[in-house]
């Protein structure tokens, strides 16, 4: 997967992309994360991307001019790849877009900074937009970071086991179960018998109803699209009928 990343500030991505498993992905040639600051495509000699609000108004606006020259003069003319502003307008990030944008073999991300971007930048370059939360930052950066995390750690060979993504929480649709590792009793707290016991079939059970457990307690929303099966739901009336909500 090839990642374009237009911004105006690329140092900041550096430290977090070499770190552990992006960097160990990018070495084994899985992705390749291209940055480019917008400021080499400003066309006047002090390399201006913003002007004030035509309308008034405070703040400054992200020039069209250099973004377009940016995103037009790398991709070139019929790259066809999906080009992604990360904006609070965006559609919400999710486990299912990010599976969804796992599928392109190229993906260029516009990181907006100031208070907003030139409208003909959504309206003649940008193919996508997306957010990843309802709040508002400096920047799009972390954003475009973490797109680009949960991304590719669903590429094949990047998280090390295969499956390795197929159990996460979201992926399933349900919260996952609890984990434990050693030591099996700490400070009186012991590991639960059944992930001790060597019965794959029982362990299997029990993490399933931890998941559905955990789920209704915390994030019921997502119980109404989650694929559940017979034995699932039988499990799910079962709570319910022995602790109506709490
Ligand atoms: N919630 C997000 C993305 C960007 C951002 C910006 C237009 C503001 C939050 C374009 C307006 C970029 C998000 C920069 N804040 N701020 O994903």
């Amino acid at each position: 997967m090839e990642f374009d990343v237009f911004t105006l500030l690329p140092e900041v991505f550096p430290p977090y992309l070499e770190s552990s498993i992006l960097q160990r992905a990018r070495e084994r040639g899985l992705i390749d994360i291209r940055l480019h600051n917008i400021r080499d495509w400003a066309s006047d000699k002090h390399h201006v991307t913003d002007d004030e609000p035509y309308g008034g108004g405070g703040g400054m606006v992200m020039k069209a001019g250099p973004v377009f020259a940016a995103v037009e003069s790398t991709l070139g003319p019929e790259a066809g790849c999906p080009v992604i502003l990360l904006t609070p307008q965006g559609r919400v990030f999710s486990q299912k877009v990010a599976a969804e944008l796992a599928a392109h073999p190229r993906l260029a991300l516009v990181c907006g900074r100031y208070e907003g971007v030139d409208e003909r930048i959504r309206e003649h370059l940008v193919t996508d937009e997306i957010s990843i939360g309802d709040y508002v930052l400096t920047g799009g950066e972390l954003p475009a970071m973490i797109l680009i995390d949960a991304v590719s750690r669903l590429l094949p060979g990047v998280l090390g086991d295969p499956g390795g993504a197929a159990d996460d929480s979201h992926a399933t649709g349900l919260l996952e179960y609890p984990h434990y590792t050693r030591p099996p009793e700490f400070r009186g707290w012991k590991v639960p018998d059944v992930l001790v016991s060597g019965n794959h079939a029982k362990i299997e059970k029990w993490r399933r109803e931890q998941s559905l457990l955990r789920t209704l307690k915390r994030r019921p929303d997502l119980l109404a699209n989650a694929p559940l099966s017979e034995k699932d739901q039988k499990y799910l009336k079962k709570l319910n009928e022995s602790e109506p909500t709490s």
